[in-house]
C-alpha cells in the first residue's frame, strides 16, 4: 500500500471528495426531475456525476494544479464552473437554489424503493402529495392506482413499503469511495513526523466491493504522539475513542476510521491482524496453537520468545505457509490451499488483453468511437468491443438495427485506418421478457462478440428469470451475458436468478458470464465468479465505461476476480483476440 503513495501534504481543499461532487449533480438532476425540468439538463448532471465518480484523481487536486474539467468528456463550460464551485466552496448555489423551492419531504419520497422522481413529480402534481403521510393515505384510499403507469399492484407494493418499519442498514462505502478517503488519510498520516509505515488494512486491503470502516496502520517510535496528531486530520468531526496508541474517528461524512500505530517490529504481524477477516484470522490463530505458537497482533511468540512479527510473510513462514493474497483472507479453503501448494496465480491488470463491454456517444456514453479506442490502445490493449445499447434500452438511447449497422461501417473503416489495435463489432442487447433478443439474428450475426443483458422486467420469479436468461443463450450468436444479477451496490438487489442453473446453462452452451467492473455493479461478485471458474466457464470482466475515463474501472473487475480465485487463464479477455474468437464460435 505504502509504496504506491507519495507522502504529500493534503491540499486545502481536500475536504471536497470526488463523491461528494457526484452527490450534488445527482441531487440536483432528481430534484429537477420533479420540477419536470428539461430532460437533456437533467441528464447532463447525471453524467457528469458519473464522469466525477470515474475520475481517478480528486477533482480538487485537479483544480489545484490548473487542469481544465472542459476537457472531460461530457462537461462545458457550465459544468466546469459548478465544478469549481463546489471545490471551492463545498456547495453550489444551483442545488440550494432548487433544495429551497422543492418541499423537503417530497425530496426524500425518491428514497422509497420503487418512487423515482418521475413518480414523485406525478404524485405531487396530480394528488397533491408533499410529504409521507400524504402519500400513505392516498395510497390507502386507492387513488394511487388510478395514475396512469402505477396500478394496483404497485399500490399495494408501496404501503407496504412505507408502513414497513424497515431496520437502518449501516451504510458501507463502494471502493471508489472508499478510496478517496484512504489515499487522502494515508496522506495526511504520510506527513506527520516520526511516521514511518503506513498501510490501509480491513476490507479495503481485501478489496471487499464495500468496506464499513478504513482500519490503518503506521508505525512510528513515538505512538501516541502520532495517534494524538491524527485525531487533529481536519475531515474529524468526532473523536469516538483514544487511547495512547489507537483512536477512532468519524468523519464529517459519517465514515469511521480506526487508526493504530504499532513499533516497526510488529508491522507485519499488525497487518495480518487487521486485514483479517476475523475468520481468517481465527484459522491463522487456530494453526498456530497446532504448532505451539501464539499469533497476534504484536506478533508470532513460542512462550515468550517473539519468532517473527516485522513483515507479513514471516508470520505466515511460522507456520509454514507461503504469504496469502489479502484478496483471499475469508477462511474460504485459503489455508489449506497454501499448506497443499496450490494457492491460485491471481489475475492482475496487466493480464488482461483488452475490455469487452463499452459505450460510446451512439447509445448512452460520452466519448466517441475513436476516443475510445484510442484511450484503450493507450492503456496498452490490443482490442475494444463496442458494445453499444440495444434499441429497447430508450433511456439508454439504444441503436435499432439501422444504426447498429451504420456503426458496424463507421468500425471497419476506423480498423482500416489502425493498425496492432482491433475495434471490435459489439452490442450490449437487451433480453427482452420472453428471453428473446432485441435485435434479429442476421444483425447479430456481423458481430463479433454478443453480449446480452437484462434491463427491464425485473420483478419475474426466479424460475422465469432464469428461464428467460437461458433461452437467450440458447440464441447461438450470444456469446456472453452482462452482469448477470443485475444488481446496483447500495441501491437495489438484483433480480432473483438461479446462478447454478445460469452458470451450468452457460457451460453447456459454450457461453460466458461477465464480471462487470463497474464499481457500482461489481456483478458476478466475487463468490459466484469462483463457482463459475470452478464449473469451468470463463469470466469476462468488462468496465463497461461509458466514457474514456471510465475504462479504469477495470480494476476495481479485477479485484473482484481475484476475490474469486481467478487466474488468468480463468478470464476470457486475458487472451488474445483469435483465441477469443475460436472460443466464441458456437
Ligand atoms: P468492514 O469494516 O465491516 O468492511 O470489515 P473489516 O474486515 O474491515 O472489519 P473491522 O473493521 O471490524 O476489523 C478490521 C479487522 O480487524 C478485521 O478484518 C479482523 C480484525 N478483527 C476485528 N475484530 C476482531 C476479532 O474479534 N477477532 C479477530 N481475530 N480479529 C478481529
Ligand atoms: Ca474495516
Ligand atoms: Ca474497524
Amino acid at each position: 500500500m505504502t509504496d504506491n503513495l507519495v507522502s504529500r501534504a493534503p491540499p486545502a481543499s481536500t475536504a471536497v471528495h470526488n463523491s461528494d461532487i457526484a452527490e450534488i449533480f445527482y441531487r440536483l438532476a432528481e430534484l429537477l426531475e420533479i420540477e419536470g425540468a428539461n430532460p437533456f439538463r437533467i441528464r447532463a448532471y447525471r453524467r457528469a456525476a458519473a464522469t466525477i465518480e470515474d475520475l481517478p484523481r480528486p477533482a480538487a487536486e485537479m483544480l489545484a494544479r490548473g487542469e481544465d474539467f472542459s476537457d472531460l468528456p461530457g462537461i462545458g463550460e457550465d459544468l466546469a464552473g459548478k465544478i469549481i464551485e463546489i471545490c471551492e466552496t463545498g456547495r453550489l448555489g444551483a442545488l440550494q437554489e432548487v433544495e429551497a423551492r422543492t418541499p423537503s419531504d417530497l425530496a426524500r419520497l425518491t428514497a422509497v424503493p420503487g418512487l423515482g422522481p418521475k413518480r414523485v413529480k406525478v404524485l405531487h402534481d396530480v394528488l397533491g402529495v408533499r410529504s409521507v403521510e400524504d402519500l400513505i393515505a392516498a395510497a390507502a384510499a386507492g387513488r394511487v392506482r388510478k395514475l396512469p403507469r402505477f396500478g394496483e399492484v404497485f399500490e399495494q407494493r408501496l404501503l407496504k413499503e412505507l408502513k414497513a418499519a424497515r431496520p437502518v442498514e449501516p451504510e458501507r462505502l463502494r471502493l471508489p469511495v472508499a478510496e478517496e478517503y484512504a489515499d487522502a488519510l494515508v496522506g495526511f498520516l504520510s506527513s506527520l513526523p516520526g511516521v514511518r509505515q503506513t498501510a490501509v488494512a480491513g476490507s479495503y486491503r481485501r478489496r471487499r466491493e464495500t468496506v464499513g470502516d478504513l482500519d490503518i496502520l503506521a508505525t512510528a517510535a513515538d505512538g501516541p504522539a502520532v495517534a494524538a496528531a491524527f485525531a487533529s486530520y481536519p475531515e474529524v468531526a468526532r473523536i469516538v475513542a483514544q487511547g495512547p496508541t489507537r483512536v477512532t474517528v468519524l468523519l464529517r461524512n459519517g465514515l469511521q476510521v480506526d487508526l493504530r500505530v504499532v513499533p516497526d517490529e510488529s508491522y507485519g504481524a499488525a497487518l495480518v491482524y487487521f486485514t483479517g477477516s476475523k475468520a481468517h484470522n481465527i484459522a491463522l490463530r487456530k494453526l498456530g496453537l497446532a504448532h505451539g505458537l501464539k499469533i497476534n497482533e504484536y506478533g508470532v511468540f513460542h512462550g515468550e520468545r517473539r519468532l517473527a512479527g516485522g513483515a507479513e510473510a514471516e508470520v505466515y513462514r511460522a507456520v509454514g505457509l507461503p504469504l496469502i493474497p489479502p484478496e483471499l483472507r475469508e477462511d474460504r479453503g485459503e489455508l489449506a490451499a497454501a499448506a497443499e501448494g496450490r494457492l491460485p496465480e491471481l489475475v492482475t491488470v496487466s493480464d488482461l488483453k483488452g475490455d469487452l463491454h463499452v459505450h460510446t456517444r451512439a447509445s448512452d456514453g460520452k466519448s466517441t468511437l475513436e476516443e475510445m479506442a484510442e484511450a484503450a490502445r493507450a492503456r496498452g490493449y490490443a482490442y475494444l468491443a463496442i458494445s453499444d445499447h440495444s434499441r429497447h434500452a430508450t433511456v439508454a438511447h439504444g441503436l435499432d438495427p439501422k444504426r447498429l449497422a451504420a456503426q458496424i461501417d463507421e468500425i471497419e473503416a476506423l480498423n482500416a485506418r489502425l493498425s496492432g489495435f482491433r475495434v471490435l463489432k459489439s452490442c450490449e442487447v437487451d433480453i427482452l421478457k420472453d428471453g428473446k433478443l432485441d435485435l434479429p439474428d442476421a444483425l447479430l450475426a456481423r458481430l463479433d462478440v454478443v453480449t446480452a443483458a437484462i434491463h427491464s422486467e425485473f420483478d419475474l420469479t426466479a424460475a422465469a428469470q432464469t428461464a428467460r436468461l437461458l433461452k437467450a443463450m440458447d440464441n447461438r450468436h450470444v456469446h456472453i451475458i452482462a452482469h448477470p444479477t443485475g444488481r446496483l451496490l447500495g441501491e437495489r438487489a438484483g433480480y432473483p436468478v438461479e446462478l447454478d442453473q445460469l452458470i451450468a446453462g452457460a457451460k453447456a452452451r459454450g457461453c460466458f458470464l461477465e464480471i462487470n467492473a463497474h464499481p457500482s455493479r461489481l456483478d458476478l461478485d466475487d463468490i459466484h465468479a469462483r463457482a463459475a471458474k470452478e464449473a469451468g466457464v470463463l469470466l469476462a470482466i468488462g468496465s463497461d465505461a461509458h466514457s474514456t475515463v471510465g475504462l479504469g474501472n477495470i480494476r476495481f473487475g479485477v479485484d473482484q476476480a481475484r476475490r474469486g480465485w481467478l487466474e488468468a487463464k480463468d478470464v476470457l479477455n486475458t487472451r488474445p483476440w483469435p483465441e477469443i474468437a475460436r472460443r466464441l464460435a458456437r
